[in-house]
């Protein structure tokens, strides 16, 4: 799999990617990663990438033509023939679940477009995006962040990224619930035990205890993932 980024911030990527998980995964030659600057496309003596709202209002507004010009660069242009897909990171996006990023890992090139500013100029979204995915209901400065949210969710489900496949989608969203409490040594951390079951060596109790655990606190703090409503906050 290969995945581009469209970002005014490539600096950003750059310890991003080289770290861990994808660090590895790119030395494998398991997927190619590379993050571009935005600014490379523009023709002006000020590399401009926004400009006013038409309409008036506050803020700046991401510029149709570097950005249309970048993505058909890295993707093709839009139609038929185009192999690879153009998410734009936005607010306004569909939220990303797991099941999102396991269709993604299905594709073979993505193209992440970071935009900055109030947003982006509808006729660049409607002539050279695939697809539009928020992260959540929060505000940021850009998709930057949200980007490598979605690169690294979508690459550890790359076959061979993860030693351990198991623990792929075992944890929590794998299977639409949350997991329980984890432990590790010391059994006794001031005065605070590990519970007995997990030191018992009974195995069918320890599946049994955990699942019930994983139940409980789902239900209590998101009951959502189990069709109910979100408790209030
Ligand atoms: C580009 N807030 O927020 C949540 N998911 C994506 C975003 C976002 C933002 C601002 C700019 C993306």
């Amino acid at each position: 799999m290969r995945i581009d980024v469209l970002t005014l911030f490539p600096e950003l990527f750059e310890p991003f990617l080289r770290t861990s998980l994808l660090g590895a995964a790119r030395e494998a030659g398991l997927v190619a990663l590379e993050a571009h600057d935005l600014r490379r496309w523009t023709h002006d003596r000020h590399r401009s990438v926004d400009d006013v709202p038409y309409g008036g209002g506050p803020g700046m507004v991401m510029k149709p033509e570097p950005l249309v010009e970048a993505i058909e660069a890295l993707a093709g242009a839009k139609g038929a023939g185009r192999s690879a897909r153009v998410i734009l990171m936005s607010p306004q996006g569909a939220p990303l679940r797991q099941e999102g990023a396991r269709a993604l890992v299905g594709e073979t090139h993505l193209v992440l477009v970071c935009g900055r500013y109030e947003g982006v100029d509808q006729r660049a979204i409607d002539l050279a995006v695939d697809l539009e995915l928020s992260i959540g209901d929060y505000v940021l400065a850009g998709g930057d962040v949200p980007a490598m949210v979605v690169i690294e969710a979508v690459a550890r489900l790359l076959p061979g990224v993860l030693g351990n496949p198991a623990s792929v989608e075992t944890e929590s969203f794998g299977t639409a619930s949350l997991e329980g409490p984890q432990y590790t040594r010391p059994a006794v951390f001031r005065g605070h035990e590990v519970p007995a079951v997990l030191r018992s060596g009974n195995h069918a109790e320890i599946a049994r205890w955990r699942a019930e655990q994983a139940m409980e606190w789902t239900r209590r703090r998101r009951p959502d993932l189990l069709g109910g409503r979100r408790e209030e906050r």
